[in-house]
């Protein structure tokens, strides 16, 4: 059984993760990494001295260590851990079709419904919220990805 190590922080998407690993029931470590810092760029996003990054160079979490070896994307983690763990069944990786279709709805969160999501929660990575006019103009009804991002799965 490998060993498994997670790095993430309450309230991010390495839920995503984490509820995968309780899915398949194997024990796991988990370390809380300090969320954001000062934001996107804070060299002491991670650990407060900047070592997070000698894990996952691009600063964000999830990242999971798999027998020591470090592994970052929520797809790409899902996706190793469901072929690592086959009778978890997190994914349908015996049918290419089944696949395809799974990937394809993973690719949409990630692409399209996240970065939507970071936006709205935490503006003040993209505008300066301190200055006068800063205000961010939304459009209702959202459009294209957002409108595509707003629809509740059938
Ligand atoms: N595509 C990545 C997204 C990772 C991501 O954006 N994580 C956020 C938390 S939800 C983060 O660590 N942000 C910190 C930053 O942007 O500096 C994945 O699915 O793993």
């Amino acid at each position: 059984m490998p060993d498994l190590h997670l790095f993430h922080s309450p309230g991010t998407c390495g839920r995503v993760t984490l509820v995968a690993l309780e899915m398949i029931g194997a024990p796991y470590q988990v370390t809380i990494v300090r969320h954001y810092g000062d934001g996107p760029g804070d060299p002491n996003f991670g650990f407060g001295d900047g070592s997070y990054r000698a894990l996952n160079p691009t600063g964000v979490l999830p990242t999971l260590l798999i027998d020591g070896k470090p592994l970052t994307e929520n797809i790409a983690l899902l996706f190793t851990l469901a072929r690592l763990f086959p009778a978890a069944d997190l994914l349908p990786i015996r049918d290419p079709i089944s696949e395809g279709e799974a990937l394809s709805r993973l690719s949409f969160c990630v692409s399209h419904l996240h970065p939507i999501l970071t936006r709205i929660n935490r503006p003040q990575f993209f505008c300066d919220a301190s200055q006068e006019g800063a205000l961010i103009s939304v459009s209702d009804p959202p459009r294209g990805s957002a409108a595509a991002a707003s629809r509740r799965p059938s």
